[in-house]
Parts: structure tokens; sequence; C-alpha cells
């Protein structure tokens, strides 16, 4: 890669698409683990990371760095990898971990810290300093895979919290090159930051990337304090999506790019005969009731145990619904070797023993079903089309995209979306979405029976207000702005408020 300062190329019409691309993130969207003839497979990974980023990497090539998930002879798994990149159409390449590093710094210093603290759970933290120290030992690691293999005039982009100190280690490899971060969790406000014991550090390892993005206005507003409490002489320009910050010779854009889907892929295949007659059959199963749907991975931070009250109180204050309504909750697995985690599944199991042994009737109505496990993509998308209320409640979240699958899964648009004020989402589909305050449960069921009762009319009008939002500000749109940012050389050259951003970009919340 490029040793030595690279400027952005001149003029504003540069073509993101022009350079070649190297995503690194934490896991790679494959996990490889052994069958059982003791070869490798790969697996398909999961979470909103990955889901956002596959089809961009399939569209436009490139490589994506990461840790493969396993350890094991080295040899063997780079052969493991090349194979799968051929059949994917792009390259990978691999950061080795040993399982302390994994420890410590993905179970660690990521999700007993930063995971917590940014979702404004500071209770659940332990600031264990040696969490820290593999942090940036192991941030140095994919440092020096990046340096070996990337070249100059890739558009290195890295992604996500756990690799937050990966420029600050490229500069000291003395790797020059042009830099991108994305933040897919909130950026926590300044009071909640500063209980970080890490905080100027980490700070000032973000400001060594050229372009540092977040999900919404909120963040970015949070860190630009935050940036303004530790660095006293930063100045910062500019009033459009991006800014650019200046600390001494330095100048790091900083902007919000709403991260989303591949519209076109889950319409079109929410369209598919075998997605309607799973859907149809779901409807068979609970005959006369309207289908509620949460679907989340097994955290803290999505809020099921809260949407699970808020059920409840429905049901306890509305005996009319009773028989009408079933709400699917499923819960996909994921870090499950964290003790909050276990913890959670314990409580959400109760929660759902409680309302079913109290409500349900022998060989008739099972108010909550529930499942913990994975779906597959027919079923995910089958569950979304089913549904005629999607119930997206988390306590906090830096976007949320299965609140965007499910409306794009709603070719019907005969259906409505509740979701939380405090998810990154509502700031570009409170318009059309019926918003509520996770922790109001009375609040949260008011709205489930105002979805219920909403006439068609309004629910084919909010959610065609929604899909065509979603639609137009897919995931392509969202690396091409993100791209567009880094690039550009001039920052006037880029869209300014009042601008066709604004739909996706500017929904005030009610706070
Ligand atoms: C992080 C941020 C941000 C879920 N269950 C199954 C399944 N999924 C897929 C969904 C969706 C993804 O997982 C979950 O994405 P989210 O965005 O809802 O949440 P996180 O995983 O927490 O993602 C989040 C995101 O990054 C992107 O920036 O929006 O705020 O926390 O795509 O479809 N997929 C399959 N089976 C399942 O059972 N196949």
């Amino acid at each position: 890669m490029g040793h030595g300062q690279e400027h952005p190329p001149a003029g504003p019409a540069q073509d993101p698409h022009s350079r070649r691309l190297v995503v690194v993130s934490n896991r790679l969207p494959f996990t490889f683990a052994r069958d059982a003839g003791g070869a490798w497979q790969a697996l398909p990974g999961g979470g909103g990371l990955v889901t956002a980023l596959l089809p961009v990497l399939r569209n436009r090539g490139g490589t994506w760095i990461g840790w493969p998930g396993a350890t094991g002879d080295k040899e063997e798994l780079e052969s493991a990898l090349r194979g799968a990149g051929t059949s994917a159409g792009y390259s990978f390449g691999a950061v080795d971990l040993l399982p302390d590093e994994v420890h410590d710094f993905y179970l660690g210093f990521s999700n007993e810290i930063i995971w917590p603290l940014f979702h404004d759970l500071q209770s659940l933290c332990n600031f264990d300093p040696a969490y820290w120290r593999t942090y940036c030992r192991v941030n140095r690691k994919f440092a020096e895979v990046i340096a070996a293999q990337s070249r100059t005039g890739d558009f290195v982009w890295i992604h996500d919290y756990h690799l937050m100190n990966v420029a600050a280690a490229l500069r000291e490899l003395g790797v020059g090159g042009r830099l991108g971060f994305f933040l897919h969790i909130p950026f926590p406000s300044p009071d909640l930051f500063l209980k970080l014991p890490w905080r100027a550090e980490l700070l000032r390892a973000l400001m060594c990337f050229d372009l540092v993005g977040f999900q919404t206005a909120r963040d970015r507003r949070n860190f630009v304090q935050c940036l303004r409490l530790f660095e006293k002489d930063v100045e910062i320009e500019g009033r459009g999506h991006v800014l650019a910050a200046r600390l001494g010779e330095r100048e790091v854009r900083i902007g919000h790019f709403p991260i989303s889907i591949d519209y076109a892929a889950f319409r079109r295949q929410a369209e598919a005969p075998e997605v309607a007659d799973k859907a149809r059959e779901l409807h068979e199963r609970l005959p006369g009731r309207r289908i509620i749907l949460g679907i989340d991975r097994l955290d803290y931070t999505k809020g099921i145990t809260l949407r699970l009250r808020a059920f409840r109180n429905l049901l306890d204050r509305h005996p009319e619904l009773h028989g009408k309504v079933s709400f699917m909750q499923v819960v996909v697995p994921s870090r499950e070797d964290i003790p909050q985690y276990h913890k959670l599944r314990t409580e959400i199991d109760q929660l759902v023993g409680q309302i079913n042994g109290s409500l349900a009737r022998p060989g008739g109505w099972v108010p909550v079903w529930y499942e913990y496990r994975n779906l597959t993509r027919l079923e995910l998308l089958a569950y979304y089309r089913a549904a005629d209320i999607a119930l997206v409640t988390p306590l906090k979240d830096g976007m949320n995209l299965v609140a965007k699958e499910y409306c794009a899964c709603s070719v019907e648009e005969d259906c409505v979306l509740i979701l939380s004020e405090f998810a990154g989402a509502a700031s570009q589909l409170g318009r059309g979405a019926l918003l509520v305050n996770p922790y109001d449960e009375e609040g949260v069921a008011d709205a489930i029976r105002a979805a219920y009762l909403m006439d068609p009319a309004e629910r084919r009008a909010r959610m065609r207000r929604l899909r065509a939002s979603i639609r137009e500000h897919d995931v392509f749109w969202w690396v091409d702005s993100f791209l567009q940012a880094a690039i550009t050389r001039d920052l006037r050259d880029y869209p300014q408020p009042g601008g066709p951003w604004d739909d996706a970009l500017d929904y005030q919340l009610p706070f």
C-alpha cells in the first residue's frame, strides 16, 4: 500500500467505482469450521454488517479482510479462503487470532465495554485494563494484514467498533493512504463517553482516519461534542452532511450515512412463489389471527423482554384481542459465551412461559410463538411477508436493518411498522412508522392496538412512503455516498442540506 500521504484525486466528478475496495471488519462474512470429514467449510455469517456489505462486494468485487472465526493450520485455512473467494467473486484476507486474543479483544473490550457503553448501558461495562491492551495489539494485527494486502489507489474501508484503532496502527506502520471508517453502532453522548478510561486515546485514534462515518446526525453530533471537549484546538467547518474537522495538519471528514439494504433483492425474493406459499402456510397455522413479528439477535439492546411485557400489557388491558393476535418472536443465537446474554435468554424463556402459561388454551390460541434459532433466508422472507405488524423496539440501535427488510418484503403494502424512537432507522422512517418509546410498556401496547385497528388506506399510505424511502436510499446509495464523501476534493461539491438526501437524513425526532 502507498506509504506517504496520498491526496484526494482532483475534481468532484471522481467515480467512486474506480477504486478497488478493501473492506475490513472483525469477522469475515463466512465462518470457517471443519465438517465431519475434517475438511474446512465456509458457513455464512450473520448480522447487520454482513447483510449490508455482502451485496456491495458481490456487485463491485474487491477484498474483504477479517477474522475467519477459526484457528487452525494456516495453509489449509488460506486455501479454504481462496476457494470461498473464487465462488464469491471477491477475495478474502484472514487475520489470525489466538484464543486469548479473541477473549480479551472481542468478548472483552468490544462486547463488554464498547457495545454496552455505546448503547447507553454503562452499568453493564467491565472496564478491565487488560482488555484495552489486547484491543490495541489485535488492531495492530489487522493493520499489518491490511498493509500487506492492499496497494496504492485502493480505498480501505474499516468497519465498526472492534477496529477503531486500526488507522492509528496503520499510520505507525507508515501507511499514508486514505482510510475510511464507519461505525455501525451509535456513538454515545459526552457524559457517557467520558466514563471510558481510554477516551482520549480512542478519539485520537479515530482522528487518524480520513473519513469517519456515523449512522445518524445524532451520533455525529455526539462525536463532535466529544471531540471539542478533548481537542480544544479543533476547528469544525461545514454545514452539510459531511463536516471537516481540522486539527493541526490533519483534516478529518465527519459525516452521517444511514446504512440500508439491497431493497430490490429483498423485494424480488419476497415476491417468489415459494415465499408466498410459506407465508400462507403460517397464516393457516394461525387462523383468524393478525401476526405481530419480532426478529432480533439475542441482545439486551434489542428490548425483547420489555417488548414481551408490552404485549402482555396489551392482552391484560384488552381481552377483546385474545385469540385475535399472535406474537411471533424469533431470537437468533448470538454471543452466547458472554454471561449477560445467557441471563437474557433465561429471562426471555421465563416471560414467554408466564404469558403462555396464563393465557394459552389447550388446542387453541397460544399468545406468543417463540423460536430461538437461525432462520433460513426463505423462512426469514416468509415471516416478514406473513406479518401484519412488525414490532421493532430496540432500547438503542445504530440503524436496525430488520425494520427496513420488513418494509421491503411487505409486497402487499398492507401492514404496519412499529419502531423505537431510539433506533437509528427512526430518523429515516419516522414519518411512516408508528414511533414508540420502548421503555413505555403502555405506550407500546397502545401502538400495537392502533396498528391493529388502523384502516387499510392508512396502512397502505404509510407503507408506501416507507418503501419509497428505502428503495431510493438503498445500500448502494449508502456506499456511493460514503465513498464520494471520502474522495471528493472540495466538500462544497458534496450534496448540501435541501438536496435529495434530506428525506433519509433529517427527520426530526421528538427529543
Ligand atoms: C448492527 C447494528 C445496524 C436476523 N435473524 C436472521 C437473520 N437476521 C439478519 C437480519 C438483518 C441482520 O441479521 C440484523 O441486522 P440489524 O441491523 O437489525 O442488527 P445488528 O446485527 O445488531 O447490526 C445495527 C447494523 O449493524 C448495520 O449497520 O443496523 O444497528 O447493531 O439483516 O435479516 N438472517 C437470517 N436468519 C435469521 O434468523 N438469514
